[in-house]
């Protein structure tokens, strides 16, 4: 059984769709990031970067003690390892789908978070004048649904077959609205998010969670305002012999 450590975000969906593709058995442990309990020991223990998703798996690949592995585009590697789909082998086929996980981890999926970011900031007037964050973060945003739908026009899906590259790339991709973008204008992913989103599994993945997601215009101003510190001014956590 492989515990996903998760909260309903497009960084968590990655993995419950994967899970869900390959039928993996899996219990999801709830790690509430409003309230901080990324920033609980055992949780650090296992993902020392403060981010969700993780996963500790007791029936490791390879056997032996169990196996943590945090960062999405590691744990999916290792969830591909272990079932052997999703992720072909050969160098030529291995690497074209490792480019695109890659390029998720260091593009789509921190300039997306950005974009979201500094788009919400920007509505509370004690954060300054923010147009040029947004617009930074927004022009990313599209110049990278560019470069998805540059991908996109010729083939089916990223890298070859259906892989770890597309479930990776996809729930951040169906956020355009949010991220202030209009589909109209990329027709290819428009088309690649149909289909991806018509297979079941990605659909069983994408809701996993549903009921954990929390009705903010339900907390208090104070509770609020915890929460925007907790996630929005975090420092360097002191070393253990500091
Ligand atoms: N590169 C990481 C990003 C993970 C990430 O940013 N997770 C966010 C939620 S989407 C989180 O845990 N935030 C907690 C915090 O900001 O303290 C991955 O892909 O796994």
């Amino acid at each position: 059984m492989i515990e996903v450590y998760f909260w309903p975000t497009p960084n968590g969906k990655k993995v419950t769709i994967m899970l869900e593709e390959c039928g993996l058995a899996y219990r999801v442990v709830p790690v509430n990031i409003g309230r901080g309990d990324q920033f609980k020991p055992d949780f650090i223990a296992l993902s020392p970067n403060n981010r969700m998703p993780a996963i500790l798996d007791r029936e490791p690949l390879g056997g032996g003690a169990p196996i943590s592995v945090f960062e999405s585009g590691a744990i999916l590697m290792y969830l591909a390892e272990k079932s052997g789909r999703f992720w072909p082998q050969a160098p030529r086929e291995k690497y074209e789908v490792a480019e695109w996980v890659m390029w998720q981890m260091a593009n789509q999926g921190p300039k997306s978070g950005e974009c979201g970011h500094f788009r919400r900031a920007a509505q509370d007037p004690a954060n300054g004048d923010l147009k040029y964050a947004v617009r930074r973060f927004d022009d990313e945003v599209n110049r990278l649904f560019g470069v998805l739908n540059h991908r996109l026009y010729d083939r089916r899906y990223l890298a070859g077959e259906y892989s770890i590259a597309d479930m990776i790339c996809y729930p951040w991709a169906t956020g355009w609205e949010r991220l202030g973008q209009d589909l109209g204008e990329f027709k290819h992913v428009k088309r690649w998010l149909e289909e991806l989103g018509g297979r079941p599994a990605v659909e069983r993945g994408m809701r996993v969670g549903e009921e954990l997601a929390e009705d903010y215009s339900k907390l208090s101003p104070e509770e609020l305002a915890r929460r925007r510190k907790i996630l929005m001014n975090q420092r360097a956590r002191p070393a253990p012999d500091a």
